[in-house]
């Protein structure tokens, strides 16, 4: 009787994102949960696109899907709502055991209207679009359409109803994205009478509070004088943040799971500069995450979508979206082979999960974004990446909270890097052989002609550590408190966790150990103890 109380108890518990100590985890039936995750394509959201979807998910050896719930689709005609898709989906992962993360696809997809039933796209009159100075109208919906937010805020609602309805004891769901990389291209924001009037406005104080100018402005006072030349664009930001709240808050007031938005990416490495252009405006860019901080309190993260191939990039947009208000969470990355290893950096930098677009063997491939393959081969690399992280997952979401862990991925220039731990210096190299220690410029590894490697490790304990990596060595040196001291491994075991304890394999000794510890093209995990002597 007392253990059906606790799992009662627990099943009440909603998931919610946390934060300690400028860390995050997304707690998950109580505890830390890590989102091995993928992404359907854009076009599966209908039961007969389903089983090209679990399959993909399995070989990627996923464990939550990502898939989006669109509002053509649930309300085909004004006020008449179908939810059938999302009652074949809950039951479907509920069976294959996959949670899922649902993409509300509303007012902007892309930014574009694409997804808005028939009867709101082409009725301008009452679901106005953004107009230029000129009164012209952007393809792309206003923020401050009023019956627009308040009939996608109520379909949205209805949904979230009848998820509670459907999943309220259970959630399979287990988190809700607030439309879909939003903002507008071609226009920096609306020039409506209405959004005119609010950008000549003051700034609210919360997002003063929040957000920096880039620029030498009055500390106070209009979008203009307090921005300067980002103006435009930090006011468009606030009113699509705001249209995100109130959905996101309306809902959330019916079934509180969490909620996040997504990110198309402005350039991560070039010098800040006034919007002309070349990303789009009003979105979740890094620069304006304050701004979604102030205005959207309901939005637990802003995510990236990476589909940038630059290691630099990818590097930087990992820092860009992970500070002590916004959680690391990757809801898109390409799937092309060269992402698989990025998620050992994610994993390894208390992320909270990441998520490969198309992973479905629905016939299409958003290549040059992704991968050209659209078989096994495309789903393989990550499923190498999840299956090594799998069994550990709870273990490791839990670590990261903690703040014991760590991930590197190699870079374009294929060098070593190094990593900091409480007391060891580690170093990852990339493209060594398995024995001796010199790198042969004239018979390089095969199998790493591109960057692949990728390594996380967690301190569980002063001297001991737990590695996942592959295409990489690791050799550990002492630092810190250690500082000086000759050392040696005290024991290195191959292994993998299972229901929550460690289980060994094999111990690693000899030429396994000589050379530092190699990792191949199929991680596995070892439990590394080190010691220090006189
Ligand atoms: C993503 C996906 C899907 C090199 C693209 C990325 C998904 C959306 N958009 O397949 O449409 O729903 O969130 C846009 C990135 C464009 C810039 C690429 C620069």
């Amino acid at each position: 009787a007392c253990a059906m109380v606790v799992s009662a108890a627990m099943a009440a518990e909603l998931p919610r994102v946390v934060s300690k100590d400028g860390r995050h985890a997304l707690m998950v039936d109580g505890a830390p949960y890590l989102i091995l995750g993928a992404q359907a394509h854009n076009s599966s959201n209908y039961p007969k696109a389903l089983p090209q979807v679990w399959a993909a998910v399995a070989d990627a050896q996923a464990n939550t899907l990502e898939i989006p719930i669109a509002w053509e689709q649930v309300e085909p005609v004004e006020g008449k709502f179908d939810f059938s898709f999302v009652d074949t989906l809950v039951k479907e992962a509920r069976e294959k055991d996959v949670r899922l993360v649902l993409l509300w696809f509303g007012t902007w997809k892309n930014t574009a209207p694409a997804y808005l039933p028939e009867w709101v796209k082409f009725d301008n009159k009452r679901f106005p679009r953004m107009v230029d100075e000129k009164g012209k109208s952007s393809y792309s919906h206003s923020p401050f359409g009023t019956e627009t937010l308040k009939l996608d805020k109520r379909a949205f609602v209805e949904f979230m109803k009848h998820l509670k309805a459907i999943d309220g004891d259970r959630q399979t769901v287990i988190m809700v994205q607030v439309q879909n990389e939003v903002g507008t291209y071609g226009l920096v924001r609306d020039h409506s009478p209405a959004a005119q009037k609010a950008f000549n406005g003051p700034v609210p104080a919360a997002v003063l509070a929040k957000q920096k100018s880039p620029v030498k402005g009055k500390a106070s006072g209009t979008w203009k004088e307090v921005y300067g030349a980002y103006a435009d664009q930090y006011f468009h930001t606030w009113a699509v943040a705001n249209y995100i709240e109130e959905i996101a808050k309306a809902g959330r007031a019916v079934y509180d799971l969490p909620m996040f938005v997504n990110n198309a990416l402005r350039d991560p490495v070039e010098p800040m500069a006034p919007w002309k252009g070349n990303f789009a405006s009003g979105g979740p860019t890094y620069d304006v995450l304050g701004i979604y901080e102030a205005a959207a309190p309901h939005i637990d993260v802003a995510g990236p979508d990476i589909y940038l191939h630059e290691s630099d990039k990818v590097a930087k947009t990992l820092e860009q979206f992970h500070t002590k208000d916004n959680p690391l969470f990757v809801p898109e990355i390409g799937n092309s082979e060269d992402f698989a290893r990025v998620a050992y950096a994610v994993f390894g930098q208390g992320g909270i999960g990441f998520a490969p677009f198309g992973i479905d063997y629905f016939a299409f491939s958003n290549y040059p974004l992704g991968s050209k393959a659209t078989d096994k081969t495309m789903t393989e690399p990550f499923g190498k990446v999840y299956g090594a992280f799998r069994p550990m997952m709870r273990e490791w979401a839990k670590w990261g909270f903690e703040g014991r862990t760590r991930g590197v991925f190699e870079h374009d220039d294929r060098k070593p890097q190094s990593i900091a731990l409480d007391g060891w210096k580690a170093t990852v190299s990339f493209r060594q052989r398995q024995f001796g220690d010199s790198m042969e410029k004239n018979d390089p590894l095969e199998g790493t002609e591109k960057p692949n490697g990728g390594l996380a490790i967690a301190q569980v304990a002063d001297n001991e550590f737990i590695v996942v990596a592959q295409n990489a060595r690791i050799k550990f040196d002492p630092a810190g408190r250690n500082a000086g001291k000759p050392s040696m491994y005290a024991r290195v075991e191959e292994g993998q966790y299972a229901d929550g304890k460690w289980v060994m394999e094999r111990v690693w000794n000899g030429d396994q150990t000589d050379y530092g510890l190699n990792f191949g093209a199929r991680p596995f995990v070892l439990k590394i103890k080190l010691g220090t002597y006189q």
